[in-house]
């Protein structure tokens, strides 16, 4: 009998909201454990015990731990549909798909995390010009990915590149991040609209939105952002 899949999240996480997402498109019967930010659970010795690291998200599978969001990622489809085009064995197209997920591991989660980090837990009320740059700058190379092919990593199929790399751009965007100066990308986002999960992910990234702005006393972007 297969073991009862259990994730640990907090939902305003894009690592958490793009290992949920992929649940909903696996169809998985997972169950889902909050981990409680403001009551600091992430730091409590029974959480430790499950990731040392003390981050979300974590996944449980019987006796198996894993968290890093894009290792639970491929973990999910190779254990659970193993060679779906979500993230086919072939080592070139899977080479690509990895080559994405490290960027977006990398530089793309990193370059509005860092902005989180900041406001949330050194009261920052502004972003700086480095960080704004930082935006536009991985926002230029993720057009340019989609110039290249209809999704990160294949012209045909949705990978979990792109699952991974939809969080990050939800946040961007659900901020207040204009999409309008990258036209490969905004078609790509708008296209992922009916995926599974993805409402639910915005749902969760809506709401992180309105306690970022609560926490920073504005919205992360103001539309149009100039520098
Ligand atoms: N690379 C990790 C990053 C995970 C991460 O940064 N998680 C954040 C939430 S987005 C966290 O748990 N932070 C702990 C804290 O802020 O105390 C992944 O993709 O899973």
């Amino acid at each position: 009998m297969e073991s009862k899949l259990i994730l640990y999240l907090t939902r305003g996480s894009p690592a958490c909201r793009s290992v949920l997402q992929l649940c909903r498109i696996l169809d998985l019967n997972v169950e889902l454990k909050n981990v409680n930010f403001q009551a600091k659970e992430q730091k409590s010795e029974t959480f430790s015990k499950l990731n040392p690291l003390k981050e979300v998200p974590v996944l449980v599978d019987g006796d198996f731990i894993l968290s890093e969001s894009r290792a639970i990622l491929a973990y999910l489809v190779n254990s659970k549909k193993p060679n779906s085009p979500l993230y086919p064995f072939d080592p070139k197209r899977r080479a690509i798909i990895d080559q994405r997920l490290y960027y977006d591991a990398t530089v793309l989660f990193l370059s509005h995390s860092s902005i989180v980090r900041s406001v949330i837990y050194d009261g920052a009320k502004d972003v700086t010009d480095q960080q704004r740059i930082n935006i536009l700058s991985v926002l230029e190379n993720l057009n340019y990915f989609l110039s290249q092919s209809k999704y990160f990593a294949s012209n045909e199929d949705i990978t979990i590149a792109d699952i991974s790399i939809l969080s990050s751009v939800i946040t961007i965007y659900e901020c207040g991040h204009d999409l309008e100066a990258f036209p490969y990308l905004s078609k790509w986002f708008h296209s992922l609209e009916n995926l599974p999960g993805f409402q639910e992910n915005q749902e969760h990234t809506r709401d992180f939105a309105k306690f970022f702005k609560k926490k920073m006393g504005r919205a992360m972007f103001e539309k149009k952002q100039k520098l």
